[in-house]
């Protein structure tokens, strides 16, 4: 009988915690819908930062093939878990078909499209994709510097020149790594990716004193 009690009591507490766990689940679900929730270091979720006016985020998003990518672009270019045999990814020449058409692939993006923080605000770009991508900024929206991704837009000065241009080497987000951005002015800023060209994002910078 013993050991029956014991059993009992294990049950008990295997089924609280998983009581706990769903519980969390549901409050993960019910958080951001496009940030998925960080633990940081210190070990209190990232949601005091989310909702601090400290700090704005955006995530670069792709859904690159790692088989067809990697064949045509190295070994590495493309590490993602997009699940390709289970059709979740994009091979690359459905990316330039796409692109081409004039219809680029929506897997490709930066989310949120339209930030709006404070002026002494960090704008933080976290590449969650599997490629690197570029977060520079432009005056206007324009082609990135693959002409067969422009859709026939010219290439954007800021992009022009591509890595070997030292700007715009600077501006690359690599796999999973994470770009603080410090320092924007009050007013409008444009960002897109000199990579895809339609991975895009409007920054409005509102004064520090703006209710
Ligand atoms: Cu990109």
């Amino acid at each position: 009988m013993k050991s029956v009690g014991y059993s009992l009591s294990t049950l008990l507490a295997i089924s609280m915690f998983c009581s706990v766990g769903l519980a969390q689940q549901a409050a993960t679900t019910s958080s951001s819908p496009t940030v998925p929730r960080r633990v940081n270091f210190s070990g209190k979720t990232a949601d005091a930062e989310e909702h601090s006016p400290t700090l704005a985020q955006v995530v670069a998003l792709d859904e690159c093939d790692p088989t067809t990518f990697n064949a045509a672009l190295g070994p590495d270019f493309c590490k993602n878990v997009a699940l390709a045999a289970l059709g979740y990814a994009t091979t690359l020449t459905d990316l330039f078909a796409k692109a081409a058409n004039g219809t680029p692939d929506p897997g490709w993006d930066f989310e949120p499209d339209t930030v709006t923080m404070k002026e002494g605000a960090t704008l933080s770009v976290v590449d969650l994709g599997g490629e690197p991508h570029t977060f520079t900024e432009v005056a206007q929206f324009g082609g990135g510097f693959i002409p067969p991704l422009n859709h026939g837009e010219a290439t954007v000065h800021e992009c022009s020149g591509g890595f070997s241009n030292l700007a715009v080497a600077k501006t690359r987000i690599l796999q999973a790594s994470t770009v603080n951005i410090t320092g924007l002015k009050e007013g409008k800023h444009l960002f897109e990716c000199c990579i895809h060209p339609w991975m895009r994002v409007t920054v409005d910078v509102k004064s520090r004193d703006e209710k």
